[in-house]
């Protein structure tokens, strides 16, 4: 059925292992980049499979698609407003699920009845190649792209007026033109995308691999470099820094890097205040490869040791972890595997004197939402926060509104497991305020914790037919940690490769 096989399986096993050791050396990035590179001559991204895919999930919904094509746009290269200067270039996620391409300007269509999958291209912009270089050619792209074939832009209305029903993601500048052929934000179109990006097949998960592995790495480089790092500006640099050597340029979403209080902001993205005299790090931050995300965060003691409280809610969130983590498997409710975190958090919470009461009520009031106020974890995939996870943000149970994965889980998904402990002054401030759940809280107890700021602990996971496989390498031991970041500040700040 496919124009070109898939990985081979023992290549893939081949390379799986190679991968999975989190070796922080030169040499075992540039070895893991050429096995990847290798990878891609010999299989290319399966456009052609994920096209078959929308397809079988669209006939569930769509009786007769005996005239309906597919026709989705990527992104083009845009420039800032008055300013000739471009936009970072990021690929529209479903013209790149459909095509594996990354051209700029590109479309890709689909025609359901043939299954033929054809990729436009720009016309080619002779001004511009004095500046861009030559673009590629359509014999080229057809030997690079899983298409059937690569036709320029100007022979699309050909293919467009042929059906009754061409769907579309959305109208925007780069199709608007075509805009009369086009049936725009179909609900069963998006369900079938959705679906369809939902599990994920060996080449994608050989790709979010390879992004976990870069991520290993450069998590491992921030732990390791201390005697350089006296501002959260300086982590964020060193794991950006080390994600581009491993030939990752972009990362999957802007690093949240903070220090003591500041662990309590959720998306903390300011990155910029000082570490002098702050006992703690949270760092959330993934590379991505081939536009596959890592999404992965670590937290680790500034001085190399812990404290009694930072280490108490360390190992409490590893708990809530290692308790969730069990229970991933095809069939598994993703809902009742959150709740077990807020159950894990309320029997550590009052055996440490933080709550206080009956554990069912405790429970019942949804105050551990005041210190663990977000899902456990997400879908993950070509968008760090990917699509079919069918989130409500209405739900009435504030335990599980802001959960964005909300469904039973089955072979193939890929998502995160991070659950964490927050001591942010405005939520604990909330809480208290209400009568229903002040009466939890053990205030003198928890004020000795707000120093710590927060700990997530967020690992990178796939569902296997039997359970569950972690991509992340990287330890969450807190003694390894520890000993990471003691063996790092052993080290002259001379050691380090920094100019300023
Ligand atoms: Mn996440």
């Amino acid at each position: 059925m496919l124009s070109l096989p898939l990985l081979d399986s023992s290549e893939l096993s081949k390379w799986q292992k190679s991968s999975s050791s989190s070796n922080f050396s030169s040499t075992s990035h540039n070895s893991e980049n050429s096995m990847i590179r290798a990878l891609h001559t010999m299989a290319k991204y399966p456009a052609r499979q994920h096209a078959l895919n929308v397809k079988k999930h669209l006939q569930t919904k769509i009786k007769d698609l005996s005239n309906h094509a597919i026709f989705v746009s990527g992104y083009t290269n845009e420039h800032y407003l008055y300013s000739d200067t471009a936009k970072p270039f990021r690929q529209e996620r479903y013209f790149y699920y459909l095509s594996g391409s990354n051209i700029p300007g590109s479309h890709i269509f689909f025609d359901i009845n043939k299954e033929e999958l054809v990729l436009f291209l720009p016309e080619i912009d002779y001004d511009d190649v004095m500046w861009s270089g030559m673009p590629l050619s359509p014999e080229d792209a057809h030997a690079k792209y899983d298409v059937d074939k690569v036709l320029y832009e100007s022979d699309i209305d050909n293919y467009l007026t042929k059906y009754d029903t061409n769907l579309t993601t959305h109208i925007s500048p780069v199709n608007k033109k075509y805009s009369n052929f086009l049936r725009q934000s179909d609900k069963n179109f998006f369900y079938a995308l959705d679906e369809a990006r939902l599990i994920k097949d060996e080449y994608e998960i050989s790709m979010l691999r390879k992004a976990a592995a870069i991520t290993d790495n450069s998590h491992t480089a921030v732990m390791s470099a201390l005697p350089i790092e006296t501002n959260e500006t300086h982590i964020h640099a060193e794991f950006v820094y080390h994600s581009i050597r491993q030939g990752s340029k972009h990362q999957a979403y802007d690093p949240i890097c903070c220090s003591g209080p500041n662990c309590g902001t959720l998306h903390y993205v300011k990155n910029d205040d000082t570490m002098e005299g702050k006992h703690s790090v949270l760092i959330d931050a993934g590379a991505e490869w081939e536009n596959y995300c890592a999404d992965v965060t670590r937290c680790f003691p500034i001085s190399g040791e812990w404290t009694e409280e930072h280490l108490w809610v360390y190992e409490t969130v590893r708990l809530m972890q290692s308790e969730t983590l069990k229970m991933i498997k095809p069939g598994a409710s993703w809902d009742e595997i959150h709740l077990k975190a807020h159950k894990v958090l309320i029997d550590k919470f009052l055996e440490k004197g933080l709550f206080k009461g009956d554990k069912d009520e405790i429970f019942e009031s949804s105050v551990s939402t005041a210190f663990f106020p977000h899902g456990l974890g997400h879908l993950l995939g070509l968008d760090t926060h990917d699509v079919g996870g069918h989130p409500n943000y209405n739900d009435p149970d504030p335990k599980l509104r802001y959960l964005r994965l909300r469904r039973t889980l089955q072979k193939g998904m890929v998502l995160t497991d991070e659950p964490g402990i927050y001591f942010s002054p405005y939520l604990i401030e909330l809480a208290l305020k209400d009568p229903k759940q002040a009466k939890f809280i053990q205030k003198d107890v928890v004020d000795k914790f707000k120093y710590v700021g927060g700990v997530r602990i967020e690992d990178d996971i796939v569902v296997t037919e039997n359970g569950s496989e972690n991509l992340t390498g990287i330890t969450s031991d807190p003694h390894e940690v520890a000993k990471i970041v003691q063996k790092g500040l052993a080290k002259d700040k001379s050691f380090f490769h920094n100019v300023v």
